[in-house]
């Protein structure tokens, strides 16, 4: 057998791709090289993109990959989105663009479109994220259209993120989603060229700094203002994500902040585990048939059984 830990740690994209399909695919021989690269994770910075579909997160993502490549930092870059450019869904002119990020070994691109993710995209992606960090990214970028809870999961794996709004796509205060607001550290109006972005511009700054005054926060979200097709206020938005991860470092909020992303996934392993291992025990010789039988014909109660099943699990 081929060591793939070794391979990805050594840098080999063809490793670290046939990696992240065992992963998608809740194939088992992932486990094992998933443990042998975990120490060599968390030393990448994780950025999150997020906003409405058409805010410019893939032209952002492509521009801010540019300025952290001329850094001289790698990155790896996770397209969360099906309709992204990444993903071979877009205009001629994106492909293009994009093109020249795909060949620089610098750079890896994995888009996560619609396929299975039978353990759930949030999942798939986080395990994603180690493997970039493993295979030496120094920064891994995260664009994910933010809307149901998935794609919140998903932003919980960013260190530092960034909620795009544009003027004209309805993305008012006003309009915004409960908890929206709460989950931005850096919020860019993009499309500045376009009308109303100096409206939303005051109304957002307005906003940021009632919040601020009223929670104490210790981290005011500053407000930036991009032309992302123009590779405008890139390099201040950059400035911006490096500012907040100095502050997460000072406070020791990036230790807590890992910390609890560590909690949740344990304990997400543990729950996943142990129901694919009580629900193959379940099947394997057609007791759960049997049992769906019983509760069908009302003789036995769900929660009858999953007590008992669990009974019996915990005993053995
Ligand atoms: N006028 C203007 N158009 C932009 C800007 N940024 C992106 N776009 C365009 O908006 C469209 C959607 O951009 P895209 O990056 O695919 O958005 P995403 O769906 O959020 O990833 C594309 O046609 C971009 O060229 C900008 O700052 N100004
Ligand atoms: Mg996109």
């Amino acid at each position: 057998m081929q060591d793939y830990a070794q391979q990805v740690l050594e840098g080999s994209p063809r490793a670290a791709a046939r990696l992240i399909s065992w992963l998608e695919d809740e194939d088992e021989r992932a486990l094992d090289v998933m443990e042998r690269l975990y120490p060599h994770t968390g030393r990448a910075y994780i950025v999150g993109i997020t906003g409405s579909p058409g805010a410019g997160k893939s032209t952002l993502t492509d521009k801010l990959t540019f300025a952290l490549r001329r850094q001289g930092l790698t990155v790896g870059i996770i397209a969360v989105d099906p309709s992204s450019p990444f993903t071979g869904g877009a205009v001629l002119g994106d492909r293009v663009r994009m093109s020249r990020l795909s060949t620089d070994p610098g750079v890896f691109i994995r888009s996560m479109a619609t396929r299975g993710f039978l353990g759930g995209l949030a999942k798939a992606t986080g395990e994603v994220v180690k493997v970039l960090d493993a295979f030496g990214k120094d920064v891994i970028v995260i664009e994910t259209v933010g809307v149901g809870q998935d794609e919140v999961d998903i932003i919980r794996l960013a260190d530092t993120t960034c909620l795009v709004l544009v003027p004209g796509l309805g993305d008012t205060i006003q309009s915004m989603k409960a908890g929206v607001m709460e989950i931005a550290d850096i919020f860019v109006i993009n499309k500045a060229d376009r009308p109303g972005a100096d409206q939303l511009y005051a109304e957002v700054t307005t906003r940021v700094e009632q919040d601020a005054h009223l929670k104490e926060r210790a981290w005011t979200p500053p407000v930036v203002r991009t032309v992302a097709v123009e590779d405008q206020g890139v390099d201040r938005l950059l400035e911006a994500v490096h500012d907040h991860r100095r502050f997460l470092e000072d406070s020791g909020a990036l230790e807590d902040k890992r910390r609890r992303r560590a909690r949740e996934e344990t304990l997400q392993m543990i729950h996943g585990e142990l129901f694919r291992r009580i629900r193959d025990r379940l099947t394997a010789d057609g007791e759960l048939e049997a049992l769906v039988d019983e509760i069908a014909a009302k003789r036995r109660s769900p929660y009858r059984v999953m007590r008992e099943v669990i009974g019996r699990w915990l005993k053995e």
